[in-house]
């Protein structure tokens, strides 16, 4: 009887934890929506890689959905976002159009990078999504300059800085987080422990587990986020964001998540470094398949608009393969546009 009535509570509490947060129904479907769609194109653009439509290096995000869907719905069109090589969600969350993304892809010049930079670099300036970057760590500096640029001029512009776990072994991400905790910037780092850089475990890697702890150093607000809920992402990066905006307070997030592809296109999926078991266990924490249970259970989402949602993202998916396909190569003589040396 007891177990019953806890059960009770808890179902009605978990229920209308979005209504706290001031999110509509419509929003948390979108959201749910948002998840889905950056799944379907991942594992579409696995498959063009498999047939050799996209070159190069192509990391997914597999797993790790909820952090950038989560963490983007807490901001603004005037934001800044950078991202690293891992990029093709953040890029779709922020609303990019997956034609221009996965043209990208194919290296065509309708990419939104013109086809240049291909998977590791999205960008779109009219998005505040100023891009994904290659170098670990390399681009956390870089949103350390537009939050100064913001504070500078008197905007209330946010920035939200996506990185992995093993960027925070980097020194450049301990430069970065002095400057910013001592010139109050409004910047939000957000560190993805999906427990792997590359084949090598956190725990191998680093003197302190819990990233979110090496921002003491600089006595900035810190804290540690379950990234596998897209709802707690948004809640605390919201915080974390409105703290910058008001403030110019810098914030260190760490949300614990895990991918569930290899490292790359190029890697295996479990390799040497961890089980089988160990990812088909993490896979029980799939944030879409968690999220959809809880909006299926709560009455606001059913079956047959998960089937419905299902058919119009394959729609858009295929559409934007078609579109990359049919679209032409860069011209040659671009090659020198950009360079100015
Ligand atoms: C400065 C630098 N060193 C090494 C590499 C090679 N490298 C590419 S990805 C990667 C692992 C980074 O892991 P993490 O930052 O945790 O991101 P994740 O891949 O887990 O998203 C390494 C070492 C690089 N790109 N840049």
């Amino acid at each position: 009887m007891a177990t019953a009535t806890l059960k009770k509570e808890s179902k009605e509490e978990k229920s209308h934890r979005w209504k706290e947060l001031g999110l509509s129904n419509a929003k948390v479907i979108d959201l749910y929506r948002q998840m889905l769609l950056i799944r379907r194109f991942e594992e579409r653009s696995a498959q063009e890689y498999g047939k050799s439509k996209i070159g190069g290096f192509c990391h997914l995000y597999i797993g790790q959905e909820a952090v950038g869907v989560g963490a983007i719905a807490a901001l603004r069109d005037d934001d800044y976002i950078f991202s690293a090589y891992r990029d093709h969600g953040h890029a779709l969350a922020r609303g990019m159009d997956p034609k221009g993304i996965m043209a990208e892809l194919f290296g065509k010049f309708t990419g939104c990078s013109k086809g240049m930079g291909g998977s590791m670099h999205m960008f779109d300036a009219s998005r505040g999504f100023m891009g994904g970057y290659g170098i670990v760590g390399g681009h956390v500096p870089l949103a350390s300059g537009t939050a100064f640029g913001s504070k500078y001029l008197g905007k209330d512009s946010v920035t939200v800085c996506f990185f992995g776990e093993a960027a925070a072994n980097q020194g450049v991400f301990h430069e970065t987080l002095n400057l910013a905790a001592l010139w109050k910037l409004p910047v939000v780092f957000i560190c993805e422990n999906n427990r792997f850089g590359m084949g090598t475990a956190v725990e191998r890697s680093t003197a302190v587990w819990d990233i979110y702890h090496k921002a003491s150093a600089y006595d900035m607000t810190r804290q540690w986020i379950d990234g596998m809920d897209v709802l707690e992402m948004y809640r605390v990066v919201k915080q974390a964001v409105d703290r910058a905006r008001k403030s110019n307070e810098p914030t260190m997030l760490e949300a614990r998540t895990y991918r569930f592809r290899g490292h790359s296109m190029s890697d295996p999926i479990h390799g040497h470094y961890r089980t089988k078991e160990e990812v088909e266990e993490q896979k029980r924490s799939d944030p879409i398949l968690v999220f959809g249970h809880e909006l299926l259970e709560a009455g606001i989402l059913a079956q047959k608009t998960i089937d419905e949602m299902e058919l119009e993202i394959k729609r858009i998916v295929a559409e934007s393969v078609e579109f990359a396909e049919r679209s032409p190569e860069p011209p040659a003589d671009f090659l020198y546009e950009n360079v100015y040396v």
